[in-house]
């Protein structure tokens, strides 16, 4: 196990916009990488933390919207998911670990049944609804290479890249204050 860089945008928007490979078989590797991706999270802290943000371009993600106040956590491993069904609209304030700081509201669907391959290789199907959903179609979206910016309306997503611009020029001052100090 290990917590490995998670990238970000924009550094690394080739990385984050690529469409991920299906994972053919689950072998040690990719038990290895679900168990990285799993620790990277937690870490962070996230909610939920897709492959192609450790710059792994596979369909593997990792998810956990228990409260992490209390004991034992509810990690859902997905490996090449597919949304089967949604239905309703849910709108949510995403937070991203790939845009540090940024939160924005975004529309999607309440209610999603997704069918996924777990960490045994066992194909699941699992019916979610509120965070759970939106955290399934968030992470869904990374593997094909589509970032929450653009879930947004055109509006939206100018004044949330001007506003996570701000937010990274006054992170790198920060750095620099460190350095200098
Ligand atoms: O940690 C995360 N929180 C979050 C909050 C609302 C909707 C989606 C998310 S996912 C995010 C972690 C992340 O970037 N996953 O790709
Ligand atoms: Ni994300």
């Amino acid at each position: 196990m290990a917590i490995r860089d998670i990238l970000l945008y924009p550094e690394h928007s080739d990385v984050l916009t690529t469409e991920c490979d299906p994972v053919e078989t689950v072998d040690d590797e990719v038990r290895q990488l679900v168990d990285d991706l799993a620790e990277t999270m937690y870490d962070a802290p996230g909610i939920g933390l897709a492959a192609p943000q450790i710059g792994v371009t596979k369909r593997v993600t990792v998810i956990d919207v228990s409260d992490p106040e209390q004991p034992g956590g509810d990690l859902h491993v997905l490996i090449n998911p597919e949304i089967l069904e949604t239905s309703g609209t849910i709108t949510w304030e995403e937070g991203c670990l790939s845009f540090p700081g940024l939160y924005q509201e975004v529309e999607r669907s309440e209610n999603v049944t997704v069918r996924a391959t777990d960490r045994d290789g066992e194909r699941y199907e699992l019916e979610a609804e509120g965070i759970l959903a939106v955290a399934i179609q968030h992470e869904v979206d990374h593997l094909d290479g589509i970032l929450f910016l653009e879930r947004m309306s055109r509006l939206k997503r100018r004044l949330a890249r001007k506003d996570y611009k701000k937010i990274r020029a006054r992170m790198a001052e920060e750095t620099n204050e460190d350095v200098e100090a």
